[in-house]
Formats: structure tokens, sequence, C-alpha cells
């Protein structure tokens, strides 16, 4: 796939009417991985420490003319109080100035710690701006079937019926993800 690293923005962000489409997360759940699971090369930056994102990244999918943004993910533990802050006042500025080309946030949750209560503050937080958003599980090559149903178990009680399974690291989930953004 065509892609084009665009830049990390502190804001102002790029206000073309390009449609977006979001990776948001705890930090280290694997945001950046999948992205370059998507598009097919090692373009956005990973890295085994947690915390390293720290602005928005842009990325252009060429042919079909979106946005891969990769937000800085949230809850490392090292983080400080006007880190957090920072953290969410950037998040917020994106949100509100690019609303309305938001196609989807992807809210991604490890396949073996499912939903942590910052994640569910992230889908209140969602729900409140009215921004379109779906669960990707992801590593799920590290956990079993059974606790794969149990975070899906979990997701239900939550009214969270559908969760894309993805491992980057063996390619899996790649297309239902291509076919929920193109759809
Ligand atoms: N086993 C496994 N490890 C993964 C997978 N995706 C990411 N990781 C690892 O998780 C760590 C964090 O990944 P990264 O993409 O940088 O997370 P981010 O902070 O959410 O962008 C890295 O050490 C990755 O190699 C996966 O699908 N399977
Ligand atoms: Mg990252």
């Amino acid at each position: 796939m065509k892609v084009k690293f665009m830049g990390s923005f502190f804001g102002p962000f790029p206000q073309d009417d390009k449609k977006q489409v979001v990776f948001a997360g705890r930090s280290n759940v694997g945001k950046s991985s999948l992205i370059n699971m998507l598009v097919g090369k090692n373009i956005a930056r990973t890295s085994k420490e947690p915390g390293r994102t720290k602005a928005v990244n842009f990325y252009l999918l060429e042919d079909y003319n979106i946005y891969l943004v990769d937000l800085p993910g949230y809850g490392f533990a090292k983080a400080s109080k006007t880190e957090r802050e920072k953290w969410r006042e950037l998040i917020e500025n994106y949100f509100r100035s690019c609303w309305e080309n938001i196609r989807v946030v992807f809210l991604l949750l490890d396949s073996l710690v499912g939903p942590t209560e910052l994640d569910l503050q992230a889908i209140r937080w969602f729900e409140d701006l009215r921004l379109p958003y779906a669960v990707i599980l992801t590593k799920c090559d590290r956990a079993t079937q059974k606790e794969i149903n149990e975070v899906k178990r979990k997701l239900k009680t939550l009214s969270l019926d559908h969760a894309i399974l993805t491992s980057s690291k063996e390619g899996i989930g790649k297309k239902e993800i291509i076919k929920y953004v193109l759809s």
C-alpha cells in the first residue's frame, strides 16, 4: 500500500477534508505496529518502551486518500501529572479540530488484558464527543482462545458486541480492518 508520513503534529493539525482513521489506546498496546501491518511497511515507529509517541502522527494512504492517525498512548506508569494534562489537552484539541473528518476511532485493547479503567474512560469520552468508534483486540498471538473469549464476554457486558481480532506479529485482521475502513 502506498503510504506517506505527513508529520508529527502538536496542533494545528492538517485541515484538508480527507477522512481520518484514528488509532487510540494505552501506550504499548500495539498502535504503531498495527499501522505498520496495515500498510505493509515499517513506517510508524514502534517501541518496547511505553510512552514514546508524544505527538499525533499522520500517515496518508495515497490510494484511498485517507489519513491514518496514530495518537499518543495513555496510561503509562511513569507519566507525571503535567504530562497527563498535556496529553489530554493535545487529544482534546485534535478531536475538536478534526472531528468532522474522523471516520472512525479504533480503540485498541490487548487481547490478554481486555478493557482497563482508562479504556472505559476513553470510551465514555468518545461517546460524549459523538465520535464513531470500534474496538480492536491486539496481540491475539499471545492469548489463548479461552482468554480471548473472556475478554469478549467482558466487552459484551459493556454493550461492545463486535471486536476485530488482530495480531501485527502474525498478520491477522488486516482484511477486516481494511473492509471496515472502506465501508
Ligand atoms: N506478540 C506481539 N507483540 C506485539 C504485537 N504488536 C505489537 N507488539 C509489541 O508490543 C510493543 C509495543 O508496540 P507498539 O506498536 O510500539 O505500541 P504503541 O505504543 O501502542 O504504538 C512492541 O514491543 C511490539 O513489538 C503483536 O501483534 N504481537
Ligand atoms: Mg506508538
